[in-house]
């Protein structure tokens, strides 16, 4: 399959080596609006397409699927184009800033008959797969309670300035992971409230969150992030996990370590491997980039739903959007609302 590539920003250069290593795959065009780094990206991935203006992109097509490393705002108008265009989309998270934009972008896909996925890779690191292989498993009997804990000091800003800028920063760039995380062990969720704090006086958004989940199993979920903890280990940018079911216990804790108290009792180091184009500590990221290209690319042979479809990710936006609503109400927000 051919795929063009948008956006040669600072995170395209993980999707642009794990699409090398996915087998039957080439890209052959890639498109930015800054002239430097479309031409940096293109000399060391040796592309020889290149194009400033994405309309000029999709006019000349001979492509297949269309990967979108753009940060929020242009995501709507690229998913309408490549829709428009007949190409399968696969698009950055956060997929879209209000629920609006993420509705018409699933549409305009569903109209055109095209796969669209949504680039949420979290669930898709190694050792969260593990440790839903065992919850489903059934060792731990029915899980009940799930808390999913990202806290870190690690500097995302100098890598990612954008971050620092916007009104809104840890819900809608991490937590958006950590609730989707929540949502793969426990399923939907029907309520939600949330606490804020902007802890960092250089940046305009919050960067701790803690949120209360039920879902609609009658499960509780737990999920907070911060990037304001100072903490050795530092362990960006690891997702540790407690999750009590009926029959046993699951703990992923820090240095990747799972422990499962069910069934069978085990102590395992489920570490990701360390990909010959990776580095520490972003290993962990960048193979589960490499997982969920693959599976976009499978799902788009065998024309069945990825996994963090459009539409899937519908719910995991409404929840992102359902946190802010709750700290500016201090209340419980209800998902009939939403
Ligand atoms: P970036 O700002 O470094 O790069 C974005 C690039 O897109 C820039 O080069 C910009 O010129 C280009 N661009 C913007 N609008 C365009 C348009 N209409 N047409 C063509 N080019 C356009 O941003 P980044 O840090 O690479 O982040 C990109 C996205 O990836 C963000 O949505 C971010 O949240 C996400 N991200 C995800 C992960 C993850 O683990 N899933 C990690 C980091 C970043
Ligand atoms: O995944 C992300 O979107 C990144 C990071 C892990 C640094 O928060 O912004």
């Amino acid at each position: 399959m051919k795929g063009a590539l948008i956006g040669c920003g600072f995170f395209s250069q993980n999707h642009l080596h794990a699409w090398r290593d996915v087998s039957g795959v080439e890209i052959v065009a890639l498109c930015d609006t800054d002239a430097a780094r479309l031409q940096t990206t293109a000399e060391s991935f040796n592309i020889r397409r290149t194009y400033e203006d994405a309309t000029e992109l999709f006019a000349e097509g001979g492509f297949d699927f269309v990967d979108i490393v753009t940060t929020v705002d242009s995501h709507r108008s690229l998913v309408e184009m490549a829709a428009l265009a007949g190409v399968h989309i696969i698009c950055q998270k956060p997929f879209a800033d209000n629920m609006e934009d993420a509705r018409a972008m699933v549409k305009s896909a569903k109209d055109a008959g095209k796969t669209l996925m949504v680039h949420e890779n979290f669930r898709w690191q190694s050792p969260i797969q593990t440790a839903l292989q065992v919850v489903e498993s059934g060792d731990i009997g029915d899980p009940f309670f799930c808390r999913v804990s990202f806290r870190s000091g690690y500097d995302v800003f100098s890598g990612q300035p954008y971050l620092a800028e916007g009104e809104r920063f840890i819900i809608e760039d991490l937590g958006i992971h950590i609730l989707d995380i929540a949502r793969a062990f426990l399923g939907d969720a029907n309520q939600i409230a949330a606490t804020t704090r902007r802890i960092n006086p250089n940046i305009n958004g919050e960067d701790v969150a803690t949120m209360l989940l039920t879902h609609d199993n009658g499960g509780t979920s737990v999920v907070d992030c911060s990037y304001a903890t100072r903490r050795l280990p530092e362990t960006f940018p690891q997702s540790l996990l407690e999750i009590d079911g009926s029959a046993g216990t699951l703990r992923l804790d820090a240095g990747y370590q799972l422990s499962v108290f069910g069934k069978t009792e085990t102590h395992r180091d489920v570490s990701p491997p360390l990909l010959p184009w990776a580095e520490k500590p972003w290993h962990n990221i960048q193979e589960s980039v490499l997982s969920i290209q693959q599976h976009f690319i499978e799902c788009v042979q065998k024309g069945i739903e990825p996994q963090t479809s459009g539409v899937d990710n519908l719910k995991t936006l409404a929840l992102v959007e359902a946190a802010y609503a709750s700290t500016e109400g201090s209340c419980t927000i209800n998902f009939s609302a939403i």
